[in-house]
């Protein structure tokens, strides 16, 4: 793996302790977005910074989603750093211990450990206006100062339990996909999955040849496309770390067919008829049964939400062990789920005994306010600015809010292609803006800039396949998408590879 200069830099415990002695950045998250961003400030120099993890290890959510069958859906040579590419992943599609353990080794040989605070969570920042720093409390009891606060927290990360009468009184094992409880065993039980969006398809099959049965309460059934998948050529991945031009050239290929989809997604979605027609086709090949082949086909135009891939979920799907139920969950009630019964709505409820409760049932939206609060000038709250709907420049800077960038922020999400691309746009003009930082005490987006960008987000947005009303978890409760960008994300590294000072101001 071709990793960052990693000098040992030994940095005082009490780093940012003393605000006349405040951190040059202090970074919330140890995923990609904030191993990433330390890994940038070490190349460029900067060793006066702290990434605060509120888990016990680095990987973010390839830490914290362990649930069997967890695996990426972006091929692995474009799911990791263009600086710092590996050549030998074990399959196209990583599985999540292998990218955790990538995430892991990037760290320690990046030199990132020095700089780390696991087990630390961020509850509460506040920006000094009279010294230019942002104060970031922590559940450890410390308080630290920072002259830039970048928030990487994680677009998935709060789960979102689903609202049914009675889940709390369940009485049986009843968790989130991405908190899987490891000490249940499955074996032999009667399992309930709600959901069947990207999480539910990779643990559905993953377990149901375990279980005695399982019952799985589908909402809306998805498209899902066949997955390319399988263990890459010991042989070739040599020949990768041999020759890295070789794993350059793989990577770019695959980063320019990803961008092509684009076309489908934002210009044309008229395109998106044709891919249609392949997850027609990949269902209509693998479910021979008429009746069930209905009850999968999806009620909205292919790429509106996001587009699965599996080889599994249809064949799993048609186990003899698994049972699909289509209808509304009314209640949760002691050992069991009550569903509306067969006849829809008015026909006789279904009650079915269950011993164990999974609710695959995805996260609070994406690029919600974050689980800690954030206070900018004059007293504003986070919270308070995006009570419409999360908004900002560049998906990074949010006007009131000086010297605080956010990784994976509004409108930075993608259907197409990998999000570490856009993260390390983000990271490039986070960079180019801590430049500015040496010369100036804060950096703030102005108001007209943040509006007109977003006016236009929306404009383009409006015209794209995810304007389908689909119901998909990015659209905001005001109707606008608050989650993707409506572009390739050469367009975005574009924008954000350095900062434009038309657009901020500078204090
Ligand atoms: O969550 P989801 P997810 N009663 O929101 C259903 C990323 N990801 O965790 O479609 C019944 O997609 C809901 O139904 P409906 C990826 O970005 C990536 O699966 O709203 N059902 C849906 O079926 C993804 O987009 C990977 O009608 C209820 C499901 O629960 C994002 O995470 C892997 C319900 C939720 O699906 C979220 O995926 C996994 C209720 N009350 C995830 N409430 C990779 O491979 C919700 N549902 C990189």
């Amino acid at each position: 793996m071709t990793t960052p200069s990693a000098p040992a830099a030994p940095l005082d415990p009490q780093a940012g302790e003393d605000p006349l002695r405040p951190l040059s950045a202090l970074i919330i998250g140890a995923g990609f977005g904030g191993l990433g961003m330390g890994l940038r400030l070490i190349q460029a120099g900067v060793r006066d910074f702290i990434v605060v993890e509120a888990e016990a290890g680095v990987g973010g959510t390839w830490r914290v989603n362990t649930y069997p069958g967890a695996a990426c859906d972006v091929p692995s040579s474009l799911y990791s750093f263009s600086f710092a590419q590996k050549p030998d992943w074990s399959h196209t599609y990583a599985r999540q211990e292998e990218i955790r353990l990538y995430l892991e080794e990037l760290a320690t040989r990046g030199g990132l450990r020095p700089h780390l605070r696991l087990s630390t969570r961020a509850l509460a920042c506040a920006w000094d206006e009279e010294r230019a720093l942002w104060v970031v409390d922590t559940d450890d009891g410390r308080r630290r100062w920072a002259r830039a606060l970048i928030a990487a927290a994680g677009g998935l990360s709060q789960p979102a339990m689903p609202q049914i009468d009675g889940l709390a009184d369940f009485g049986g094992p009843c968790f989130h996909t991405a908190r899987w409880d490891h000490q249940v065993d499955l074996r032999g039980k009667r399992v309930g999955v709600i959901g069947t969006g990207a999480s539910a398809i990779q643990v559905v099959p993953a377990i149901i040849d375990q279980v005695a049965e399982l019952s799985l309460y589908q909402r809306t059934p998805p498209w899902i496309l066949r997955r390319r998948d399988g263990p890459r050529s010991p042989l070739l991945n040599r020949l990768r770390a041999a020759v890295p031009a070789l794993m350059h050239a793989e990577r770019q290929a695959r980063w320019a067919a990803a961008e092509l989809r684009v076309i489908g997604f934002v210009h044309e979605p008229r395109l998106m008829r044709v891919a249609q027609r392949f997850a027609e086709a990949h269902l209509r090949a693998s479910v021979p049964d008429p009746a069930l082949r209905e009850k999968l086909r999806p009620p909205f135009t292919f790429g509106c939400k996001r587009v699965l891939l599996s080889n599994d979920w249809y064949p799993a799907l048609q186990r003899p062990n698994l049972r699909l139920v289509d209808r509304k969950v009314l209640r949760v009630e002691r050992g069991a789920v009550v569903s509306a019964g067969a006849d829809g709505a008015e026909g006789p409820e279904e009650r079915r005994p269950l011993d164990v409760l999974i609710c695959a049932t995805g996260f609070v939206a994406a690029n919600a306010v974050p689980g800690f609060s954030v206070v900018g000038r004059g007293g504003q709250t986070l919270a308070a600015a995006w009570a419409r709907g999360p908004e900002a420049w560049h998906g990074t800077l949010v006007h009131g809010f000086p010297n605080l960038f956010l990784v994976v922020g509004p409108n930075t999400g993608l259907g197409h292609s990998s999000m570490v691309l856009m993260i390390e746009a983000q990271l490039q003009l986070i960079l180019d803006a801590l430049r500015h930082l040496q010369r100036h005490r804060w950096i703030e987006v102005k108001a007209e800039a943040q509006k007109a960008e977003n006016d236009d987000l929306q404009r383009r947005l409006s015209t794209t396949v995810w304007a389908g009303g689909c119901g998909a978890w990015y659209i905001a409760a005001d109707g606008r998408n608050t989650t993707l960008w409506p572009g390739s994300t050469a367009r975005f590294a574009r924008q954000l590879r350095a900062l434009d000072t038309a657009a901020v101001s500078l204090g």
